[in-house]
């Protein structure tokens, strides 16, 4: 199956050679990555650019500036479904998401319309929080639940995997979301739509390197945006 992996970007120079590295130690030749940078200020766009000279399995798309994580994964998705790949995944560049976890992703989507990588069900977990970023965590995915109804344990996490007819019922310019709420959005639309979910377990583990980009802005953001979606 055609693969593409979207990794965005900002400020990650410190991590973004090293992660695809490792990507490409786990999936098959016909898994592509795709770099998606925000105009970075610390050049992550142009070692990007220099990876994907010296391998053509690596894509890269820029925009202006920092436009938030919702929108760069809408493009990404927009870029899978032009250019024909049949499964997509998302993924954080700061090694949070282990590449090791990619076999089984793509084991389990040959059998589900989406797997998603789920710190909340036994054998996933988080390493490396704080007390107060695990309680907002476990809690953004237990306010979700309740508000919406969607019976998973893990709707805010990042490490999914999509198959092309998802994105497809989905239409990603419908996708209004941005932050967290990008990820509960996406996972509302597809339960909704009465695809098959599966959750496999991963330990998340905090960056070692670069800064995290969350705030308070985007959770409040969030907690308001799933009210809206239901
Ligand atoms: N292109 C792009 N990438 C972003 C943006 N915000 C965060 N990212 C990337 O999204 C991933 C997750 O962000 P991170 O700051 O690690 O969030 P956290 O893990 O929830 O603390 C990382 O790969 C970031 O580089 C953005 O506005 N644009
Ligand atoms: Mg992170």
């Amino acid at each position: 199956m055609r693969t593409l992996i979207i990794i965005p970007t900002y400020n990650e120079i410190e991590n973004i050679k090293k992660l695809v590295t490792e990507v490409f130690k786990q999936v098959d030749g016909e898994t592509h990555v795709l770099i998606l940078d925000d105009n970075s200020p610390d050049g992550t766009g142009a070692l990007a650019d220099t990876m994907a000279k010296a391998n053509p399995r690596v894509h890269v798309i820029h925009r202006p500036k920092k436009l938030g994580l919702g929108t760069a994964y809408v493009t990404g998705f927009k870029y899978a479904l032009e250019n024909g790949y049949d499964v997509v995944f998302e993924m954080d560049s700061d090694f949070s998401h282990d590449p090791k976890y990619l076999p089984r992703f793509q084991q389990e989507i040959k059998n589900f319309d989406a797997v998603i990588g789920s710190r909340y069900v036994p054998g996933g977990g988080v390493v490396n929080w704080g007390i107060g970023r695990k309680v907002l965590s476990r809690g953004g995915s237990l306010y979700a639940r309740l508000i919406l109804g969607v019976p998973l344990q893990d709707l805010t996490g990042g490490f999914n995997c999509w198959r092309r007819s998802v994105l497809e019922a989905i239409d990603p310019n419908t996708l209004k979301s941005d932050g967290y709420d990008f990820q509960i959005e996406m996972k509302h639309k597809a339960f909704k739509k009465g695809f098959r979910i599966k959750e496999i377990p991963i330990i998340f583990e905090d960056r070692c390197l670069g800064q995290s980009k969350m705030n308070k802005k985007i959770v409040l953001e969030a907690m308001y945006r799933v009210l809206l979606m239901r």
